[in-house]
């Protein structure tokens, strides 16, 4: 995949945003090069209204030609199209999806060199380096791997697709990206900005 894919890629579910559609199209405006559904957590959609919502996500990414990754439901992303899956380390196997979407942009969330490295083995397109500092978004979020990981991840592979995620703002996406991440995964300061196109503009 192309690694300015993952340069500004922003997460979002229902719940992360009082206006989610709105969010996610002031986001598109804005020059976001990714955008991955993520429907978890306490009053998640599901059913219809889940797979509705997606839906209309989805058409708002291909107005602006911004590749749509669904996190962890394969069915789903199967279901209607998307571009993407992304898988942490306890979904559903790599291999696994490859075989049932073997056109689609596979993520996966990795936390230690072990991960990296079968992630990597098993045929990701990208991997997701995280939480890189402490996170207020993911309840289950393991301790900071913090920048030293993802320097030693670039040192090892270094042309393979990194995003880096984690409590990354304005003040610290800079940092990411010169330890080697190609990009920055971020939900809560797009979604808590009072301005998300200067938000935007200072992540780049
Ligand atoms: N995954 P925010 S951290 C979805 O470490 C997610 O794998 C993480 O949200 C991981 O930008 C995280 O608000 C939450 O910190 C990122």
């Amino acid at each position: 995949m192309n690694r300015n894919v993952l340069d500004i890629y922003f997460i979002m579910g229902s719940q992360n945003s009082k206006e989610p559609i709105e969010t996610l199209e002031k986001a598109l405006q804005a020059g976001i090069t990714c955008f991955q559904l993520r429907e978890k957590g306490e009053g998640r959609l599901t059913g219809i209204a889940y797979e509705n919502f997606a839906k209309a996500c989805q058409k708002m990414c291909r107005a602006y030609r911004v590749p749509f990754i669904v996190n962890d439901d394969v069915e789903l992303a199967l279901k209607i199209e998307a571009d993407g899956i992304h898988v942490g380390q306890d979904d559903t196997a790599i291999t696994e999806i490859r075989a049932l979407a073997k056109d689609k942009i596979v993520g996966v969330s990795v936390h230690n060199e072990q991960e990296l490295t079968f992630a990597i083995q098993q045929g990701a397109d990208y991997v997701g380096i995280g939480p890189i500092y402490s996170t207020k978004s993911k309840l289950d979020a393991k301790p900071p791997a913090g920048l030293n990981f993802l320097s030693m991840a670039r040192r090892q592979y270094s042309d393979f697709p990194i995003v880096g995620i984690g409590g990354i703002d304005e003040s610290n996406a800079r940092h990411v990206r010169s330890r080697g991440a190609d990009g920055i995964a971020v939900i809560s300061v797009i979604c808590e900005s009072p301005d998300i196109k200067y938000t935007i503009k200072n992540l780049g």
